[in-house]
């Protein structure tokens, strides 16, 4: 997790106080050190970035500012090494990517997850290929999550990979798709018949990119082994999935320095829009505590309908929001992502997104409260929520089965949101919001 790193590095910048300082700043970068190491950065990588960082600051002064200008620009340097950064598309058309990865590393999942980033944020037209016909399983966990994001797939279980793959890339050609997205089967550990499946299927491939996706819980161990397909079959990237779980996050620290290939996303969970593009300076930001408001506005301005969002700010301002309006916003912020790492992309705004945890809207027991209540309306009670009189309350609690007291509670917030949404929307409500998000920042790094 990224906020433990932000965290790291606000206790250690937080011990220099005075300027000129020896002894705060050893303090400081003691402090920094065993944070990092905690988190499972490789110890060399630490070593290196605290001599780099202690010498800077040195020579510019010892201070909170200096300290802090010193970690960042080091930071960007460890995170950058030669190769793209997020997702680069090839010149011509059709970028093809070839996933590749040990057993229950994430590729299928990350698959989907790159497909869904490209069609929703960057309007592309994405082809998926099932080069995994291993186990039946394989095919039909893809056509699953392909049919939820609507993804075009191909796949043939009487089909070998090789075969499949050139049947793709055919069609891609002529039915001008983007981007070709090709799944591969993994291995329990990496065998001379896996890497000779994989480099056949690159030799008909020649793909633009390979992405190598490891497993961030596997800390040092996902290093060694993108090392090796890196030495073995030539990865131009890597991608660490399922960093929302106990990973300490340092591996994503030291990994593209170590492997000297760019690590380029991170899956942060199980669901579609859990994937985070990895773009050195935004995330050294992010680790500053300062946010990454670039990634956030691109996010929202891709989902975010714009015709769309101005009618319901027209709505709010005439106090005429109802229940559809209200659907219809928690869809979008469906496909933006887990609220959580939406916070951690403003400012100041990380140590709510931890306090957060992993609150999961569309499973959150409030929500499906409401989208039952909701459902248990009329048409015309959508539209007007001044229509729900107490017998019609009775009738949505025994209908939605949520009972009166809770209908009443969501019926109070729901009013209490529009009025909040209308005052904000006013005159005076950017100055309100900026109130708001000042008294949040309080806890943040000073830049
Ligand atoms: N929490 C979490 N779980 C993930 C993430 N990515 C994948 N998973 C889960 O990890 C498990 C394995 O994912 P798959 O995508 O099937 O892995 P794979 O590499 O395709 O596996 P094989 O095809 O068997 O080699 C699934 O249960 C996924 O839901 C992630 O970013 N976070
Ligand atoms: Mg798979």
């Amino acid at each position: 997790m990224l906020d433990t790193l932000t965290d790291s590095f606000k206790n250690a910048i937080g011990k220099i106080r005075f300027n000129d300082d020896e002894k705060a700043l050893k303090k400081a970068l003691t402090e920094l050190k065993k944070s990092l190491l905690k988190a499972d950065v490789h110890h060399k990588v630490v070593k290196e970035l605290l001599v780099v960082v202690e010498k800077e600051t040195k020579e510019k002064g010892i201070g909170k500012d200096n300290f802090l200008l010193a970690i960042k620009n080091e930071l960007t340097t460890l995170l950058t090494v030669k190769g793209n950064q997020g997702f680069v598309f090839a010149s011509k058309p059709p970028t093809v990517v070839l996933m590749i990865g040990l057993q229950g590393s994430g590729k299928t999942t990350t698959t989907g997850k790159i497909a869904y980033f490209l069609k929703e944020q960057k309007k592309k037209k994405v082809l998926i290929v099932a080069a995994d016909l291993q186990r039946l399983a394989a095919v039909e966990q893809l056509r699953q999550i392909t049919a939820q994001i609507e993804i075009d797939l191909v796949a043939d279980e009487d089909k070998k990979p090789q075969e499949l793959v050139k049947e793709a890339l055919i069609k891609a050609e002529k039915e001008m798709y983007d981007v070709v997205l090709i799944d591969t089967a993994g291995r329990l550990a990496i065998d001379e018949e896996l890497m000779d499946e994989l480099k056949s299927i690159k030799d008909i491939a020649q793909p633009d990119e390979l992405f190598y996706v490891a497993d961030a819980m596997t800390g040092q161990d996902a290093i060694r082994t993108a090392t090796t397909f890196k030495e073995k079959i030539g990865i131009t990237g890597v991608i660490l999935s399922k960093f929302d779980g106990d990973s300490k996050g340092g591996v994503a620290l030291g990994l593209s320095n170590q492997v000297g290939v760019p690590l380029r996303f991170l899956g942060n969970g199980e669901k579609m829009p859990h994937l985070e593009q990895f773009i050195p300076d935004r995330i050294v930001s992010r680790l500053m505590g300062q946010g990454d408001l670039e990634s956030l506005a691109e996010r929202t301005s891709a989902v975010i309908d714009e015709k769309q969002a101005k009618h319901i700010t027209r709505k709010i301002k005439k106090g005429q929001f109802n229940f559809n309006d209200f659907l219809a916003q928690m869809e979008q912020m469906k496909k933006l992502g887990s609220m959580k790492s939406m916070l951690g992309m403003i400012p100041g705004m990380s140590g709510m997104a931890k306090q957060l945890g992993d609150f999961d809207m569309e499973n959150s027991s409030e929500v499906k409260a409401i989208k039952a209540m909701i459902s248990s309306m009329t048409p015309k009670e959508r539209e007007n929520p001044d229509l729900l009189t107490n017998s019609r309350k009775r009738r949505i609690a025994t209908g939605s089965g949520i009972g009166q007291v809770r209908v009443n509670r969501v019926m109070k917030q729901f009013k209490g949101a529009a009025k909040m949404a209308k005052r904000l929307s006013g005159k005076n409500g950017m100055k309100q919001m900026k109130d708001i998000m000042t008294q949040m920042n309080g806890g943040g790094i000073p830049r």
